[in-house]
């Protein structure tokens, strides 16, 4: 579907597979060497303090009301149907201020004993550049179209570099590696629920109107970062300049205007609507939803992969999907509850 110009990966089981060649075929992609320490972000998160503390979700209250959804801006991409632009309405809804987290999936796990598609798949999809020179060696096969993306057996949400990683140092960061359907059954033992896209844009756009990003029309306001996104040559060279080569932790850069952190960027957020390109043209004006299933599931927010020259999708109107068994190392999700 709309896996050509997007750094989102391909589908569990829809994907053509080739060999990954280590001969000089992947020379192209692989021109920087693969690290020998696992390396994801800059700065560590603070995994002893207060377990309890870090596994509470931070709510923030949405008030409804009326919006502009969607863009007709050219530098859209017309076949994901991010447009025609339309007046959408919502209920009132809190909303997580940030993605769910290592440290929240983790209290899950301990709790329920869930065991994750990743898990019972027995791989993931890591970014190339993320995985140890030890586990690259072990990588069989690569998504014929993004084949940045590595098949990575072992991968999961507590080794998200494949079985030689852990997320000791990244509690606070985003879970990844997690399927819709994982999603899906951490909001039933958390009593929450995913959002609407309608509702993940309303709140991503923090109060704005018409805006590209969720603060405002330039990407970098004043030369400063604000979101995590990917500098450099897409794909074999990342500089990183936002300070992450991989996630950021979730609860990092500026919070949007209604306090939402890492809406654009950091990683994708699954959302409760099957994916359509004709999701403006069917669904309604009050509390949309696109409930006819497609076979996958829409994404928003684009991820610490997205670059301009390749997938500008951290835009606030701009939209992903996959298949709902599909787990990658670049998408997690935020909660959504009844408002008080
Ligand atoms: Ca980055
Ligand atoms: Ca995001
Ligand atoms: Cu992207």
């Amino acid at each position: 579907m709309n896996e050509i110009n997007s750094c989102c990966a391909a589908g569990r089981q829809q994907v053509e597979l080739k060999p990954l060649s280590k001969a000089a075929g992947t020379a192209s992609l692989s021109s920087e060497p693969a690290k020998t320490e696992p390396k994801t972000s800059g700065a560590a998160g603070s995994p002893k303090a207060e377990p309890e503390k870090m596994a509470a979700i931070d709510w923030v209250s949405i008030p409804g009301g009326e919006f502009w959804m969607g863009t007709n801006d050219a530098e859209g991409f017309p076949s994901d149907g991010e447009g025609p632009v339309r007046r959408v309405k919502v209920d009132a809804f809190q909303i997580s201020a940030c993605t769910v987290t290592n440290a929240q999936f983790q209290a899950f796990v301990q709790a329920t004993g869930y065991i994750t598609e990743a898990e019972k798949f027995g791989w993931s999809y890591v970014f190339h550049l993320l995985v140890s020179e030890q586990v690259a060696s072990k990588v069989k096969d690569v998504p014929v179209q993004t084949p940045w993306w590595y098949v990575v057996e072992g991968a999961d949400w507590s080794h998200p570099e494949g079985p030689d990683s852990t997320i000791e140092d990244r509690m606070d960061h985003p879970v990844i590696h997690v399927s819709w359907n994982d999603a899906m059954a951490f909001c039933e033992w958390a009593g929450t629920r995913l959002p609407t896209e309608a509702e993940w844009e309303y709140a991503a756009r923090g109060g704005l109107e018409g805006m590209t990003y969720p603060w405002g029309n330039l990407l970098k306001p004043g030369g400063k970062h604000m979101c995590n996104i990917f500098q450099g040559k897409f794909p074999e060279k990342n500089n990183a300049s936002d300070g992450y080569v991989g996630t950021a932790p979730a609860r990092s850069f500026e919070p949007n205007g209604y306090g939402l952190y890492n809406v654009s960027g950091n990683v994708w957020e699954w959302c409760a609507d099957w994916f359509s390109p004709r999701y403006h043209l069917e669904t309604a004006a009050e509390n949309p939803l696109f409930a006819k299933e497609t076979g996958r599931r829409s994404m928003r927010g684009g991820s610490y992969l997205c670059h301009r020259s390749y997938c500008n999708r951290y835009r606030v109107a701009a939209r992903s999907s996959n298949t709902p068994d599909s787990s990658t190392g670049n998408c997690g999700f935020r909660v959504v509850k009844a408002d008080k």
